[in-house]
């Protein structure tokens, strides 16, 4: 008998059809939005799980799947699940590295151009009818060329934002817990956050989320930031305290920033609504249809190594 499979998002049909000749697949192509209690009903009778980082997968669900043995999260990142307690009852997790990075990655950029030179708030303001003449002084922003970025976490995803710099002429600082081993070909220099900060006229978060890293921003660091610099998180809500920045944000300091994820989305601060410089957007840095696609296609790929009783391709904890 085939391996039980629940898929809890709708996914593209070619990967249903690369799992249907191993799995017995339970999905969701309708992409219905299934409580907590209809999840862990189930999951109940499955052998493997398919999740997005919206699915809590923590020890009540564990508890909930007793024949549970492979989690394939079609995400890069695994905060969202409980890596300890799936290790305790052996079962294998995997995630989706390095197919994402360069999507994400323009993404880092769309949000920083859009931030440094506003425009989200002067789009607004045109399409408000607002726009009767032309001035000098008209929504002036930040330079992105020749200045200098501060990327911080510098893996994979850090390093194509890296890359992209260059191109922009930009003095390049990153700070990361151990030297980037493509810090000289990045022509990258590593430095303290506290320094990364009060240097850096663009910040960008690419950082995964997890207890070290939670409000890793927050308020004495906003402070530490020029006036006219911008921060652009595409890593993970948390990894900003949302509050602070509004208030710091309001109070134009930093002058804009750039929001591709936030503190418990998709319900995020009504404070960074109401403000004009920041550029938001519904965490889609990986949103490109090649790119997404690949995404869930290793999460299949995965999952069907699993069912093969072959290595993972990309289990959690290394290759
Ligand atoms: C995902 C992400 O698209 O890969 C990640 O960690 O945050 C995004 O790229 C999204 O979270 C779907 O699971």
């Amino acid at each position: 008998m085939k391996p039980r499979l629940l898929i809890t998002r709708q996914v593209f049909d070619e990967v249903i059809e690369h799992l249907t000749p191993h799995f017995e697949i339970q999905s969701n192509q309708a992409d219905e939005e299934w409580s907590r209690a209809e999840l862990l009903a189930r999951v109940a009778d499955k052998d493997a799980l398919f999740v997005v980082t919206s699915d809590r997968v923590d020890a009540e669900l564990l508890a909930a799947a007793p024949r549970l043995r492979i989690v394939a999260t079609g995400s890069v990142g695994f905060n969202h699940i409980d890596l300890a307690a799936c290790a305790a009852r052996g079962i294998v997790v995997s995630n989706t590295p390095d197919v994402l990075n360069e999507a994400t990655a323009d993404m880092a950029w769309a949000l920083l151009m859009a931030a440094a030179r506003r425009v989200c708030e002067s789009e607004h303001w045109l399409r408000a009818g607002q726009w009767k003449r032309w001035a000098f002084d008209q929504f002036l922003g930040a330079d992105v060329w020749r200045s200098t970025i501060g990327i911080i976490g510098m893996g994979r995803i850090g390093s194509a934002v890296a890359r992209r710099a260059r191109g922009f002429d930009m003095r390049i600082l990153y700070c990361n817990r151990s030297a980037a081993p493509n810090e000289a070909e990045l022509g990258a220099q590593r430095v303290s956050l506290d320094e990364l900060l009060a240097q850096a006229d663009h910040v960008v978060l690419v950082v995964p989320y997890s207890p070290a890293t939670h409000h890793l921003i927050g308020a004495e660091q906003l402070a530490r930031m020029k006036p006219t610099a911008t921060l652009i998180n595409i890593a993970r809500g948390g990894v900003v305290d949302d509050a602070a920045l509004a208030q710091a944000l309001r109070a134009g300091r930093p002058a804009a920033a750039g929001l591709d994820v936030f503190e418990n989305e998709p319900a995020l601060n009504p404070a960074l609504l109401e403000l004009p410089n920041v550029a938001l957007t519904p965490h889609i840095g990986s949103a490109t249809r090649s790119s997404r696609v690949c995404m869930a296609m290793l999460a299949a790929e995965n999952l069907v190594a699993f069912a093969q009783g072959r290595p993972l391709p990309t289990p959690v904890g290394g290759r």
